[in-house]
């Protein structure tokens, strides 16, 4: 008999038992990112298309102006969670400054904040290769009713209350945590219904992959290069393989699914590394440890990483926990030479 899989709207209603404090503010949340993530995927995966028909004018097929695909997720993800009153503040990688999102309701009681790269890595979008979204979610620290400030968004990433990522890739994924464990929906694009494909996601003790873009080597600190080395070297079950997409959700989720270590470190070209603290890192960052993975900056834990501003870099080493053990081992015995 074909059991029938749980669907995502379930799985929501299901865990609303962990919130039973909460006004199910929490799952109406994820409900809209879910929506969202839908309309976005739509569009990522006609994006060649429109870009052959967008180049014959400077109109897309419905006539509108063409607009870039992170634009367009941007518009699409804040719209959702404005719409629907579910949020007081938003920040986004495409938003100078956070959103804060005031209802008409005089006694306005939304008592969430959402961080969002709406759509990662969409430089790949031109050559096909898989993108992603990564969303965290905290409680706000300021009086509800109150419009949020700064201080709502610069928490660390230890006070989340829920983090997620969707993959556009061979098939549309949305994987997320509220603190219980980390499950995975993929989408039934014909139904356009997201279903439990990978409950209980685990990041293996140990893998053999390293993700790493290799071309930044002689920038990078000696303790990375000689974990590289490391890596390469034939000595029991090395060498690993390496596996860097560029899209840092596909290389989480492959590194999740398979074991394996993804590493943007600091270098002599970009002194925090490149990727964001606040809605790249700290959400796979809760994901990764909720699976039983781990996340540093090389020295320290990436969600007790005090944030100073919005958009602010850090080094990012995420994975396997002996993996990036392991890496952490070579950065510190670099630093004890130096
Ligand atoms: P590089 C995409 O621009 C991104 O933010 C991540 O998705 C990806 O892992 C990384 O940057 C790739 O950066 O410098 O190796 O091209």
């Amino acid at each position: 008999m074909v059991t029938q899989t749980k669907t995502l709207g379930e799985f929501i209603i299901e865990n609303q038992e962990y919130f039973k404090y909460s006004s199910g503010e929490l799952s109406r949340l994820i409900n809209s990112i879910r929506l969202a993530a839908k309309v976005v995927n739509h569009e990522v995966n006609k994006a060649g298309l429109v870009d052959i028909i967008g180049a014959a004018g400077d109109t897309n097929i419905q006539g509108e102006h063409q607009q870039k695909l992170d634009v367009y997720a941007n518009t699409k993800f804040i719209q959702t969670m404005t719409k629907r009153n579910i949020v007081c503040g938003i920040a986004s990688e495409e938003e100078d400054d956070f959103i804060a999102v005031n209802s008409q309701d005089e006694n306005h009681q939304n008592k969430y904040v959402v961080l969002i790269d709406p759509l990662d890595g969409s430089s790949n979008i031109d050559v096909n290769v898989s993108v992603g979204t990564i969303f965290s979610i905290y409680r706000r620290v300021t009086p509800v009713g109150t419009p949020v400030t700064i201080a709502d968004f610069l928490q660390k990433g230890n006070q989340q209350v829920a983090a997620g990522y969707i993959v556009y890739g061979t098939s549309t994924m949305l994987v997320y945590t509220t603190g219980h464990g980390v499950n995975g929906f993929t989408l039934n694009p014909a139904i356009g219904t997201f279903y439990l494909s990978h409950p209980d996601m685990q990041f293996p003790e140990d893998g053999k992959i390293y993700s790493v873009n290799e071309g930044n080597y002689i920038h990078f600190p000696q303790g990375i290069k000689n974990y590289i080395k490391y890596c390469q070297m034939e000595e029991g079950d090395r060498p690993y393989t390496s596996r860097y997409i560029g899209s840092l959700v596909s290389d989480f989720h492959r590194n999740m699914i398979k074991g394996g270590i993804y590493l943007y470190p600091k270098s002599s070209k970009m002194y925090e590394g490149k990727l964001r603290l606040l809605y790249e890192c700290n959400p796979l960052a809760y994901i990764a440890e909720q699976a039983n993975g781990k996340a540093s900056d090389g020295f320290t834990r990436i969600l007790d990483i005090e944030p100073t501003e919005l958009h602010q870099r850090v080094p990012f080493i995420c994975g396997s926990k002996n993996m990036v053990e392991k890496a952490e081992e070579f950065m510190k015995d670099a630093r004890n030479l130096n």
